[in-house]
């Protein structure tokens, strides 16, 4: 199943909405979509609560919770959701659903990203939540990195977006698998540091093939029962993909993005993938729509042939 979010009013640009729709009109005309349900969720936003340490927390939350049901509802059909989201704290939304729909699980994640969007209101200098995701499904406020003293009311609604599908600390900081992660900031590191999270750099996937690649990232998750992959578009090399928000050279290439996600895909556990953070209005000649879009046909033949 499809699931679509056009949202982009987690990040610190707006455009990566039409990242979705460009994405699902490629994937129209080829007909590799078609016989794949699809399911849109439709916010209407009305004037939200918004702070500066927290931006639009209160229309993201809303987002998020609708994220959650339709990714719940598409497991507990015995579909395998593919979630094509604006920006990247919709996977709030998408976290929270996989573990009301499989409470018990223990959720691998496996973050394709150049960053670790492990901020909070506490530590954030932009107030982006887009760069707060892990955190909150970690249930983190990073208090020791206190940077920022945000308002009752942002820490009121951090609080509910933290607990969205009724469950706070979603996963363990150890069940974590970062892939080419390479623009940190300090209240970021400490976290990684303290909490020893591995991150494969793109000198090392350089290094080996993405099979010996993919396996490793696996075993680094064989205690989890379940795995969800998540893909920002800001992964790919910013020397050749400008079409995201915050491109940052020194990435993974598209030929090795999508060995490595279809090797990922293939494995059992992984039972729910994400695509993020194409914004075309930052695209050069529709080179980053097209990298993107080469991955996704990727992921749906994988799905089509393994897990639907
Ligand atoms: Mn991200």
């Amino acid at each position: 199943m499809i699931i679509t979010v056009r949202s982009d009013i987690g990040a610190g640009f707006r455009g990566s909405a039409e990242g979705v729709t460009a994405l699902l009109d490629l994937a129209s005309k080829s007909g590799i979509a078609d016989q794949l349900e699809k399911r849109d969720c439709v916010v209407t936003l009305a004037e939200g609560f918004s702070s500066i340490y927290a931006k639009n927390i209160e229309n993201v939350l809303h987002i998020c919770e609708t994220v959650c049901i339709e990714v719940c509802a598409s497991l507990r059909s015995g579909q395998f959701p593919l979630v094509i989201s604006g920006d990247h704290s919709s996977a709030v939304g998408t976290i929270a659903g996989i573990k009301k729909a499989k409470p018990k699980a223990r959720l691998g994640i496996i973050w394709i990203d150049a960053h670790a969007d492990l901020h909070t209101p506490f530590t954030s200098h932009s107030g982006n939540l887009h760069g707060m995701t892990l955190a909150a499904s970690l249930g983190l406020d990073n208090r020791a990195c206190l940077l920022r003293d945000p308002d009752k009311m942002t820490l009121d609604f951090w609080e509910r977006f933290k607990c969205i599908g009724g469950q706070s600390e979603k996963i363990r900081s150890t069940d974590i698998v970062y892939v080419t992660l390479r623009d940190l900031e300090v209240q970021e590191s400490q976290l990684i540091k303290k909490y020893g999270i591995r991150n494969f750099t793109t000198e090392e996937l350089r290094g080996m093939k993405e099979k010996v690649l993919g396996s490793l990232i696996l075993e680094q998750l064989k205690d989890c029962t379940d795995i969800y992959l998540s893909f920002d578009t800001d992964s790919l090399d910013g020397s050749i993909s400008k079409g995201t928000g915050l491109p940052v050279d020194n990435g993974i290439l598209p030929t090795e993005a999508v060995a490595l996600i279809g090797i990922i895909l293939e494995d059992p556990k992984v039972i729910c993938f994400e695509i993020t953070e194409l914004n075309p209005g930052f695209d050069v000649n529709d080179a980053t729509t097209n990298m993107v879009y080469h991955l996704l046909e990727k992921a749906l033949s994988v799905v089509k042939e393994s897990k639907e």
